[in-house]
Order: C-alpha cells, then structure tokens, then sequence
C-alpha cells in the first residue's frame, strides 16, 4: 500500500514537472500572422458564422459566443441564480431552482449538447447538466432561456450527461458517484458491491421537448465518467467510460488506479426500451423534482415527482456489454460514421478505439472474457479497431471533423493531437496553453461535424492574459482546422471553468429567434395587459401590484397606503412591443435583484418595507431619452396606520 502511494506520487510529480515545463517552455509568437488575425475578424456590425454554446462550470450556466470572433453574446442562467436578469430571484423563475433537497440556486454546468434530427444539429434546443445537485436542463433556442429542469434520482455527480441520441429521442445522464439505491445510511467501507451507478435515459418529447425520465439502469457501483451515443450503424446504442472498476472509496487517486483496464459500458437502449415498452423494469418510490418554465404564463412551475422506473441489466440479456479499456477513461466519443469509440484513456500510454462491427461480431458469436456482476465482458483484443501509439500525455477528449480526421486533446502535455481514423497516425499536433480540457468541433457529436475549426478549453492561463489578482481568467483558444495543419488563432476568455461545448452554424439558430413576446399571448395571473388594467390590491398583509411599463414610466408611479410589515408583490407587465426595449424594475431595500422584463412579459419581484417613509422605485435599463425620468414612490405607512390604498400616474393623489 505504502508503496503503491509512493509510485503513484512519484509518477505524480514527473507529470508535473512535465507540465511546468512545457508551459515554461512555449513558442513565444507573440503575435500571429495578419492572415491569423484576418480569420477571426468579424467587421462591426457583421454576424459571426457559428454559435459557440461554451459550459459555464462551476458558474453553473452557459455562455454563447460567436466564432470565429469569439466574442460573448450572452450567458444564459441555468443552475444558478442570476441578478443580471433576475433568473432565480423573481417569482416567476424561482421554482426553477426547485429540488429535492430544497431550493438549490447554484450547480457546476459542464456539457451542453444540442438536439437533433438524422444524426444532425437541428438548433431547436441545447441540454446541459447540473453535476453536483443532479439535474438536466434544457434551454430552448428561439428564447434562450431556460425553459425545463429535470433533477435526476438515484445519481450524484451526474458527469457521464447531457448528451443526446441522433434523433433527439432521449437525453442520456450518468451518474459518477456510485451510491446506495435506494439511499441508507451505511458503513462506508461496505461500499464494494452494495453501491450502484445509474444510467438515465430521459425521453424528449418530439414536438415540445419535454423531459421525462424514461428509465434508470441500475448498474455496479464503478464511476461513470463520460458518455456519448452512437450514432448511423451504431444508432441505439449508448457508450459510458468507467473508471473505479476496483469499486474504491477513499484515497481514489491511488485506489481507483490499480486496474490496467477499465471498461467502456455498451448499452443497447433500443433493446432496454422495447423492454421497459413492454412492461419491463419496476417502478422505484423516488422524490426528484420536475420544474417547468411555461412561455404563456411566464412562469414556472415545480412538480415533485414520486417514482421512477427501474431496470436491472441482467433482466435485458444482450442489453449491456463492457469493453475493457485502458486506463481510467475519460471522454468517451463516438467518430461521426458511429463506427469507432474512443476511450481517452487518462493514465494509458496509447489512445484505445473500440470498433462497433467487431463488438458487433464478438457479441453475436458469444466471445465473452468473463463477467462483472453477472454483466458479459468482451475480449479487448476481439473489439479493438486500432490505437494511436504514444500521442501525448493525458488524453481526455476527442472530437472529428467529418473528413476522417480525430483531434484529442492531452492535458498534461497540454496540447490537442490531430490524428488518422484508420491508420491510427498521429498528423499533426498544437500547443494549448495551458491544461487543456475539452474541446469543441461545431456539430463534433454528430453525423455531420462543420470541420472548419476546433476550440480548446484550457484550464490554466497564467501569463496569458494581463493579471487580475490571484485568480485569473479561463480561456479557450480557437484553432482554423481546414488545412492539413492546425493553426491556432485566437485567446478568448470564458465565464466559469470551461468544460464540452456545443457549437453550430448560425443559419440554424438564427431565424427562429424570437424577438418579443406577444401581449396578446400574455397568460399571465397577474398581468396588466394595458394601463386601464393596472391596480393595487390588498389582500390581508399581502399587497399586488399590478404595474406596466412602457416608455417612459411606470403605471401607476405614485402608491400610498402600504404599512411596514406588508408584503409587497410587484407584478410588472412590460407593454412594449418592439425588438430590444426590455425595462428593468428596482426597490429600495427589496432583498432580491431587479426584474429585467422583455417586451411583452410579466415579471415579479417581492418587496417587504421595513421602514416607514416614501421610497422610490425606478427603470434600471436604460430604454430611451428620458429613462432617467423612469422612476416613482410608495409611501410606506406604520404597521397600524390606516392610509388609505390609493394609486396614481400623472395626478397627485389628495
Ligand atoms: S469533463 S474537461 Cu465534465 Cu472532461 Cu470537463
Ligand atoms: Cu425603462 Cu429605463
């Protein structure tokens, strides 16, 4: 044991210097070429070609950036609450956040996948899942917003997710933490053989997108890293990267690197869901939330769900094969024919490529090495398509570009490796600077990867960009992929640790973007659909405000009669109907953010005035000329008082 501590430290700190080393000893360019420069200038006031959906890590959401400019356009609130645009902290967003363990208003968001149709993105929404409190979310496309958020039963560390099958049929989220199902309190050295790992597969309906957990496979209790569907011959299958096969549960980075090999787990969900179709599995007591953001009522809602459906792998022979793979595996990618898997084997020497036909052949002509838990594993040699030999050091990921060609990045040595399906010939090679993690072809899961350029997430920059304290962006860097040779061509820093990206051309999004919601359409309990209808009710301690906006005041903009103690609910209709004139809502004192409200939409916040007085309000976007003059007061009375309720806009009240 000693002994195998010390090894694994000693390999450790090689690996290290490694790393400095390399980071000490890059090209300093300096500057690239004018033709680099040229590639990612976009003139102002022209589009980007491709949207960039980039995870916001431990930010917990997503952010959208243009390529080639790399430049922010948005980040969209997913997991965490978000001042900047009131996601979480109004009430209409708030039961977004909803969960099990309670209101949860912060998750670590890594990959964003977006739908398909065929094998190819089609733009209409893009998943990205919440890690530590698991949970999936969707966002639509033509909002932008997050419009559903599925929490995910029976996981923890919901890593080896969110990615999708190539006709959108389910979103696929894997649990990394292995973990008692049912949960129990239990010695935690009993781990081996008690815990599980579940595999969920969430059905997306075709038309809406709405999520609904289809079925969890209850597999052994080894961590499952990383997944990815496969895709034309290979379509109904699923891959997961395991790691932890030795089923450790303390100092894991000794104790879950003892195995030469690991598995990829081969899932045959088209076989497990005529299965589960035909009554199969057991429904689980189960308590996950289902929240779902409703475009007619501006609203979302929290629905806690009560069960789940089951299935134990050894009820569905031939459902589910491992293929050994060295060593510790991390990103599991499924080349764009869906013939080829790659196990970025993190601490193997070669790159591992598994080959769906040959797996196809061993499994129909019953070559088995054995099993774990009652699950048939295959010979590697029986499944291998090839390995790259020797292309770097700490592979963790792989993209393709449609043309034959597969990119991996290393982490250690830090850089991304272009090599040869097939031939298995390592072409061409690129620093990153530095630590690269994942990286990101547009459409690289899927039948049809746009091979024009990859990004690299890094998770280190030191001396890139100017300092700002001890703690210093993380950045991407943006490679042209077209010719034979990479060539690096842009830094850009990202919000959050970056993890997997999801990118595509803007034709696909851009059309269907919504510019203003409809008043018409407006459903909201509590809107004001014009200015006659605005009003101010009392209801006990509770008071509603029925506000609108519009350029540039508020209606009403003078309220008396509300008492310390009151709690005060502004619902606040943006009456506007034109592209781009959202208002912002603020309150002195108010424990929560602004609202910010788009064109059409009702948003509220709640105000609890603690001190008597006349406080003001104002508009906190600037929407015209005379935003400054966007502003108004509620006169706030003692607890006992009895000022009458009286509202007003452009008379003063006697
Ligand atoms: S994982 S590199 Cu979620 Cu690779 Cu981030
Ligand atoms: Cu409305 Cu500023």
């Amino acid at each position: 044991m000693k002994n195998i501590l010390k090894s694994t430290l000693a390999l450790l700190s090689v690996l290290v210097a490694f790393t400095s080393c390399n980071n000490a000893s890059k090209s300093n360019s300096g500057a690239l070429s004018s033709s680099a420069a040229e590639k990612v200038y976009v003139a102002p006031g022209e589009h980007d070609e491709f949207y960039a959906f980039i995870s916001g890590g431990f930010s917990g959401q997503l952010s959208v950036y243009g390529l080639p400019s790399g430049r922010l356009f948005k980040v969209i609130p997913v997991f965490s609450q978000d001042a900047e645009k009131a996601y979480g902290y109004n009430e209409e967003t708030k039961p977004m956040l909803n969960t099990s363990h309670g209101f949860v208003p912060w998750d670590d968001s890594h990959h964003p996948d977006i739908s398909q149709t065929n094998g190819e993105i089609d733009g209409r929404w893009i998943f990205i899942n919440g890690n530590n409190t698991p949970r999936i979310a969707k966002i639509d496309l033509s909002t932008f917003e997050t419009t559903e958020i599925i929490e995910v039963p029976n996981s923890a560390g919901n890593h080896s997710s969110s990615f999708v099958t190539e006709n959108s049929e389910y979103v696929v989220a894997g649990t990394r933490f292995s973990i008692p199902i049912p949960q129990k309190d239990m010695p935690i050295k009993d781990y081996k053989g008690n815990f599980k790992g579940a595999l969920s597969f969430i059905s997306i309906d075709p038309e809406h997108g709405h999520m609904d957990i289809k079925f969890q496979l209850i597999m052994p209790g080894f961590d499952y890293d990383l997944s990815h569907p496969g895709r034309g011959k290979s379509h109904g299958w699923f891959f997961f990267t395991t790691y932890n096969t030795e089923e450790a549960s303390t100092l894991m980075e000794v104790n879950a690197s003892q195995n030469d090999k690991d598995f990829i787990a081969a899932v045959n969900w088209k076989k497990i869901e005529e299965y589960v179709n035909n009554g199969g599995g057991t429904m689980m007591p189960a308590n996950y939330a289902h929240n779902v953001y409703d475009e007619a009522t501006h609203s979302a809602t929290s629905t806690m769900k009560k069960e789940v459906r089951v299935v134990n792998p050894l009820d569905v022979p031939g459902a589910v094969y491992f293929l050994p793979t060295p060593k510790s595996p991390h990103g599991c990618d499924v080349d764009p024919t869906g013939e080829y898997i790659v196990g970025n084997g993190k601490l193997s020497a070669n790159l591992t490529v598994h080959s769906f036909t040959k797996m196809l052949a061993a499994i129909e002509n019953n070559k088995v090495a054995g099993d774990a838990y009652g699950i048939p594993i295959l010979n590697f040699e029986d499944v291998l398509a090839g390995v790259v030999e020797q292309p770097g050091l700490g592979p963790l990921h792989t993209e393709f570009d449609g043309k034959g060609n597969a990119y991996t990045t290393f982490f250690i040595s830090s850089e991304v490796v272009k090599w040869k399906l097939g031939t298995w010939e390592v072409v061409d090679r690129q620093p990153c600077y530095y630590s690269v993690g994942h990286l990101m072809i547009p459409g690289g899961n899927s039948q049809k990867p746009w091979g024009k350029y990859v990004v690299a997430m890094n998770k280190i920059t030191k001396d890139r960009y100017l300092p700002t304290g001890p703690e210093v962006t993380q950045s991407a860097q943006l490679y042209d992929i077209s010719g034979e040779k990479m060539e690096l061509l842009l830094d850009f820093p990202t919000i959050g640790e970056p993890h997997y990206a999801a990118g595509c051309p803007a034709d696909l999004i851009k059309p269907r973007s919504k510019k203003l919601f409809k008043l018409e359409d407006n459903k909201h309990p509590y809107a004001a659909l014009s200015e006659a209808d605005t009003k101010v009710v009392r209801d006990g301690k509770t008071v509603h405000v029925y506000m609108t906006t519009i350029r540039s005041h508020f209606a009403p903009d003078n309220i008396e009669g509300v008492k310390v103690g009151d709690k005060v609910y502004f619902h606040v209709t943006n009456l506007e109907q034109d592209y781009d004139v959202p208002h912002g809502v603020s309150m002195i004192g108010a424990n929560t953010s602004e609202l910010l409200i788009m064109p059409g939409q009702t948003e509220t916040f709640l105000w609890e005035p603690k001190q008597v007085g006349v406080w003001p309000f104002y508009c906190t976007d600037f929407c015209s000329a005379l935003h400054q003059e966007m502003q108004g007061y509620v006169r706030v009375s003692p607890a006992n008082a009895n000022t009458p309720l009286k509202w007003s806009l452009g008379e003063d009240i006697e």
